[in-house]
C-alpha cells in the first residue's frame, strides 16, 4: 500500500475508493476508514520492520489516540492490504506470516501500555470457531472489552464446539463472542448456538458474532441465529461501554 495505490486515490486517510478496484472482496465494505499512517504501517510489516511498526503505534498512543482506534484504523487496513498482496501473489506466504507475527507483537506491547477501565462486573468469552485460524481480529475485540472494564477471556483460534460449549457451561460468561472468517466455518456458529441454547436454556448467554464471513453477507448473523453482530472492534467496544 503506497501513495500510488488506487484505493487511496481519494486522499490519504480517506475511505478507499472501492469503485476503482471493483474486484475487492465484499468484506472491504466494512473495513474502517484507514488512518493516515496505515500505509506506512503496512510497508513496515511487508519490510519485516517491527521497530518502525511499533513506533507508528506508540506515536499514536503518545498522541492520545485510543488503542482500539489504532487497531482498527492503522493495523486492520494494513493487514487487509497484506492479504490482497498475498492473494495476488505479490508477496510470499513467509512475508504474510512475518507481517502477522509483527502485528501480534505490536498489539500485545500496546495493550500493556494502556490502563483498562475499572472492572464493571461483566465477563465475556471470545473464541474463533472450529476451523478458523484468523485470530487477530478477535484479539482486538477481546482487548476492546477488557479496556472497557470487562473480564475478557480470549480462547484464540480453532476452538472445537464441544470444548467451547463446556467452557461456556462451566464459566457462564455474560456474553460469548465468536469469530468466523471463511464461508465453510459459518455453520459451526449456528450449530454451537443451538447446542448451547438446548443445554443451558434460559441460562444461555447472548451470542455476539463477527469476522470476515459476517462482514461479507448482509444479515448473515441473523441466519446463524446470533443475538448481535458488529463489523469491527470499535463498534463492539461501544456496546461494551
Ligand atoms: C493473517 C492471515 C492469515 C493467518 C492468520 C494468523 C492469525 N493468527 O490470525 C493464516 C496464515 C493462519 C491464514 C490462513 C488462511 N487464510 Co488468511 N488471512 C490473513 C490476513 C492477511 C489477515 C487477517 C487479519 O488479521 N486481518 C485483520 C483483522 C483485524 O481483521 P478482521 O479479521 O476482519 O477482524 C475485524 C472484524 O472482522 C471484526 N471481527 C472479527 N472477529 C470478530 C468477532 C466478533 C464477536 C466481533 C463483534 C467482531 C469481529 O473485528 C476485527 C477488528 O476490527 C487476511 C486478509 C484480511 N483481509 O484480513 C487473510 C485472509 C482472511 N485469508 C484468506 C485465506 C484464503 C486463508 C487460507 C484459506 C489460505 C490457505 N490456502 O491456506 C487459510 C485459512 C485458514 C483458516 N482455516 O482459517 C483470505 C480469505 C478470503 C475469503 N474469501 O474470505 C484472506 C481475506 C486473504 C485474501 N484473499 O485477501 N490467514
Amino acid at each position: 500500500m503506497n501513495a500510488h495505490d488506487p484505493r487511496f486515490a481519494q486522499g490519504v486517510g480517506g475511505r478507499p475508493d472501492l469503485s476503482i478496484e471493483a474486484d475487492l472482496p465484499a468484506f472491504y465494505r466494512r473495513m474502517p476508514t484507514p488512518d493516515l499512517e496505515s500505509p506506512a504501517f503496512a510497508e513496515a510489516l511487508l519490510a519485516g520492520n517491527q521497530c518502525v511498526a511499533r513506533n507508528i503505534v506508540n506515536g499514536k498512543l503518545d498522541a492520545g489516540i485510543d488503542l482500539i482506534e489504532v487497531d482498527v484504523a492503522v493495523m486492520q487496513p494494513a493487514l487487509y492490504e497484506v492479504g490482497q498482496r498475498w492473494q495476488n501473489n505479490r508477496i510470499s506466504v513467509a512475508q504474510e506470516h512475518l507481517a502477522t507475527a509483527i502485528c501480534q507483537t505490536v498489539l500485545a506491547g500496546a495493550l500493556l501500555r494502556v490502563e483498562p477501565a475499572p472492572f464493571c462486573g461483566q465477563r465475556a468469552l471470545f473464541a474463533c470457531v472450529e476451523g478458523n485460524f484468523h485470530a487477530l481480529g478477535l484479539r482486538m475485540v477481546a482487548d476492546a472489552f477488557e479496556l472497557a472494564g470487562w473480564e475478557s477471556a480470549y480462547l484464540g483460534a480453532d476452538v472445537p464446539n464441544p470444548a467451547l460449549l463446556e467452557q461456556i457451561a462451566s464459566t457462564r460468561p455474560d456474553v460469548v463472542g465468536l469469530s468466523v472468517s471463511l464461508p465453510q466455518q459459518v455453520l459451526k456458529i449456528r450449530e454451537l448456538i443451538r447446542m448451547c441454547r438446548i443445554e443451558l436454556g434460559a441460562q444461555c448467554p447472548p451470542f455476539m458474532v463477527g469476522g470476515l464471513a459476517m462482514n461479507s453477507v448482509d444479515d448473515l448473523w441473523r441466519r446463524v441465529e446470533a443475538d448481535v453482530w458488529y463489523p469491527d472492534a470499535r463498534s463492539a467496544q461501544r456496546e461494551a461501554l
